[in-house]
């Protein structure tokens, strides 16, 4: 409060002041921005969406004292090139090499958090995971690290990172507190690897809290205890969140800070990271600004990509991208939705959502990736797989490597193997049809593809047609034939070039890629 009194009196004062006191009148309304992202966390599994097995009351508080956002979607549903589309406000698509996971990441596109630390007087770290799995040698993409402080995690596979800790030594280590702050924090969690039965023996859940294990699941004991070890590594990334915001509180700095809460992509379980269903690329996201947002409390139905965070930020930071050394971003600016008073639809333009991926994780013959673009509108989605002659999570002989190695995921090969149940295999391993629809309001899970009913035919055409357009004006490669400079993109750890033909040869094991269980890999190829 004393904060927005000092503003209003700024305010009041710089229509009378020189230039030089105007400007510093404008550079005392600039938030400090805190950017949360989890690692690997579907849309819906927040205590404020009401998700039963996960208590988030850090999240929850965002939403609470800011504004759900219920239709927030990532571009990409994979750790490096949906953080990618954060840090420069563009699609992956726009993107050259960062359009893939593991990639040299290119020196033209500056990040916002390296634009601001060069180009303004804000003072940038970050903690935890940062852009990543890239490389970007001698680059600070998303600010300066601060990870000193560490302490005993809740359980194996959980890291030590005090990310809270950190927070506060970044804050400590700013000269003039009368500079905004920017800071991003990555947690490691919920990405694998889990402490089996952690979520029962530590985090005091229980099995038959899951009201309903999503139908590309076996509902099996095994799954069960997956989900609630993945919940139990959300409460750890929430649990920091809410010191954080505790701390800012303490320092009398949450007034004017604007807090984002997110994660990268969805779930580390089949058919959801590295997929482009629900699960895979819906988000998240609470956004709290006491001295910013209006009417908070609200729930937000526009649909809001990540491509927009940057925007935001450089419009609250006074700033534009040019300004900074940027590329032009695509996204758009959230300011509008803070600034309005209205719940439900906000910005009648936010009515579609765009989603695309190349290359993530190598196991394909030439270390090809599965190119899809997708869009989202009228609760539908409709998606295309434009080498749907390729696996999408990659070859059944070295493990489907694009699908990280899990209880679940094992469990669901070996029902294959056994002759068990083979839909869940078809589901999330199995080879795609060219064209896919779903009614996700009705069917979330993405399980009954329409694309054959010819009550949508037409609307399925309409979909292609806004999407194809859009990705022309965008400039996406795939629209103009050269789309196979995402396939030949080099990946850059060298250790798993041509993970594929090098298993085939003898070079490398089941043991080598190091993130599925070596029982992934089908010891025969799969018609
Ligand atoms: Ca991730």
């Amino acid at each position: 409060m004393r904060l927005s009194i000092c503003l209003l009196a700024f305010s009041a004062l710089a229509g009378l002041l020189p230039q030089q006191s105007a400007d510093a009148a404008d550079a005392a309304k600039r938030p400090n921005i805190l950017f949360a992202i989890s690692d690997d966390q579907s849309f819906p599994h927040t205590s404020a969406y009401g998700c039963e097995w996960v208590k988030t009351p850090g999240f929850d508080r965002v939403a609470r004292e800011g504004l759900l956002f219920m239709n927030c979607y990532t571009p990409n549903a994979k750790c490096a090139p949906s953080r990618s589309a954060v840090v420069t406000g563009r699609n992956s698509w726009q993107l050259e090499e960062a359009g893939n996971h593991v990639c040299f990441f290119p020196e033209k596109f500056v990040t916002y958090c390296e634009g601001l630390t060069q180009h303004t007087d804000y003072f940038v770290g970050c903690t935890g995971k940062g852009v990543a799995p890239v490389t970007a040698k001698g680059r600070n993409l998303t600010g300066k690290t601060f990870s000193k402080a560490t302490q005993k995690p809740p359980a194996a596979a959980i890291s030590n990172n005090d990310y809270a800790t950190n927070f506060e030594q970044f804050l400590d280590a700013r000269k003039d507190e009368e500079k905004p702050f920017c800071f991003w924090f990555g947690a490691t969690e919920p990405h694998r690897a889990y402490e089996y039965g952690a979520g029962v023996s530590k985090g005091g859940k229980s099995t038959d809290q899951i009201e309903k294990v999503p139908g590309f699941w076996p509902d099996t004991d095994v799954v069960r205890n997956d989900m609630l070890d993945y919940a139990f590594e959300i409460e750890h990334f929430d649990r920091h969140l809410q010191r954080m915001i505790e701390a800012l509180e303490r320092r009398g700095e949450l007034e004017n800070t604007l807090i984002v809460v997110t994660s990268d992509n969805g779930m580390p379980f089949p058919r959801c990271k590295g997929a482009e269903y629900e699960y895979s690329n819906h988000m998240p996201l609470a956004i709290m600004w006491p001295a910013g947002i209006k009417n908070p409390g609200r729930k937000i139905d526009d649909y809001v990509s990540f491509i927009d965070f940057a925007p935001t930020f450089l419009e609250l930071a006074g700033v534009t991208a040019e300004k900074i050394g940027m590329q032009p971003v695509q996204g758009k600016s959230l300011s509008p939705i803070f600034r309005s008073e209205k719940s439900g639809r906000v910005v009648p333009e936010r009515n579609y959502v765009l989603l695309g991926q190349e290359r993530h994780d190598v196991g394909r013959p030439g270390d090809v990736g599965y190119p899809i673009r997708s869009i989202i509108q009228d609760d539908l989605l409709y998606m295309r797989n434009m080498k749907n002659d390729r696996w999408p999570m990659c070859d059944p002989v070295t493990g489907y490597l694009n699908t990280d190695g899990s209880p679940t995921k094992t469990q669901i090969l070996n029902m294959r193997r056994q002759g068990e149940e083979t839909l869940f295999w078809e589901l999330c391993f199995g080879k795609r049809g060219e064209e896919e629809l779903y009614n996700i309001a009705k069917d979330p899970e993405c399980l009954h593809n329409l694309i054959d009913d010819e009550k949508y035919r037409a609307q399925a055409d309409q979909l292609q047609k806004k999407l194809f357009a859009e990705l022309k004006k965008q400039e996406d490669p795939r629209m103009s034939g050269q789309g196979e400079v995402f396939d030949n993109y080099p990946y850059a750890n060298p250790g798993q070039r041509n993970f594929y033909r090098r298993f085939l040869e003898g070079d490398v094991n089941e043991r080598s890629a190091g993130w599925v269980n070596p029982s992934d890999f089908e010891p025969k190829p799969v018609e």
